[in-house]
């Protein structure tokens, strides 16, 4: 088994999580379309440029610094989403930080026509006065401790909600307990996902009654089939889960293994064993963690199979030396 260092070492697809807090970069997110603020395929819509978050810490205090903006992400081979996002890509940065520190998050809005603001799922505070709207061009800095462990999603929260998470305003949040999971030194390497549903590009009544066009993990469709997680044999691999919706549940499966231990919306309390479907209600999150014993292409999905083939599935490759060998994975 490797130590957690190495786990952060070979963690190939969202890398460089610091020990108490980082922003993955993930090359899994969405793309967004690299042009400068030009007009978007669909409408002649502004793309702003994402945009890193801004994250600090001194002592228990994170300081983070995100944007509301609307930029043109590729939800399907060249299939382009004027998007409200949170820093330009869709989900937007995963965050991490420590059960205990104190959270304060400044919004940017950088959307010229619409308000915006910011849900953590990871907090405790009054939503009438800290998750309220941030006018457009205004910045909004809001306090709140962070005290329950867990995998948590964030969203906009500006009325109505449905449009503003259907069109691209959620992430994930990762709020590590103080003492660790119990299972942190038998993990290998460790990854992240969120699913999500994208409808007809800014249709209300899509959103409302309509069934999604794409399910997808990290943003769009098969993003992760084409580019498939890694490990090796013998490999335990955690994975943070979440399923952002807005309006359909997971049913989150790993094909060809039995999670040994699910830690339901991550809290290190929640631990069940030899697990193999996790049920995530829209919003849920879950830790999960299995181990590979065999090489090979596992496919990763949510067991509704009419959304897996509407996008939502990855591949796990496993090989000898956890290296990819390339060639096209074999999904579901
Ligand atoms: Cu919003």
């Amino acid at each position: 088994m490797f130590s957690l260092l190495n786990v952060y070492k070979w963690s190939l697809v969202f890398a460089i999580f610091t020990a108490t807090l980082s922003h993955c970069s993930s090359t899994d997110t969405v793309k967004p379309v690299h042009h400068d603020e030009v007009s978007s395929s669909s409408s002649s819509a502004i793309s702003q440029p994402p945009v890193d978050p801004i994250i600090r810490r001194e002592g228990t205090t994170v300081y983070i610094e995100m944007t509301a903006q609307v930029t043109d992400v590729e939800i399907s081979k060249g299939v382009i989403y004027n998007a409200w996002t949170f820093n330009g890509t869709v989900p937007g940065p995963v965050l991490r930080v420590t059960e205990g520190d104190t959270l304060v998050f400044t919004l940017k809005n950088k959307d010229s026509s619409l308000p915006h603001s910011m849900d953590f799922h990871a907090v405790h505070a009054a939503p009438s006065s800290k998750f309220i709207d941030v006018m457009p061009g205004k910045e909004g800095t809001f306090t709140y401790p962070t005290s329950s462990p867990g995998v948590f999603m964030y969203h906009c929260g500006t009325k109505p909600v449905l449009a503003h998470i259907a069109n691209g305003m959620y992430g994930m949040i990762i709020v590590e307990p103080k003492a660790g999971y119990p299972s942190n030194h038998l993990v290998d390497r460790e990854y992240t996902l969120v699913q999500s549903e994208w409808y007809k590009e800014h249709d209300y009544e899509a959103f409302l009654n309509g069934e999604p066009d794409y399910v997808v993990f990290n943003g769009n469709d098969y993003g992760l089939v084409k580019h498939p997680l890694l490990a090796k044999v013998g490999d335990t691999v955690r994975i943070y889960v979440s399923n952002a919706g807005p309006n359909e549940v997971s049913s989150f499966h790993v094909v060809g293994t039995i999670m040994d231990r699910v830690y339901t919306d991550g809290n290190p309390r929640n631990i069940q064993y030899g697990i193999q479907t996790v049920m995530l209600p829209a919003s849920g999150g879950a830790v999960v963690e299995f181990t590979v014993t065999e090489e090979g292409d596992y496919a990763i999905v949510t067991h509704q199979f009419n959304h897996v083939a509407k996008g939502a599935a990855a591949v796990l490759r496993v090989t000898k030396d956890g290296t990819d060998h390339g060639g096209p994975a074999m999904s579901h």
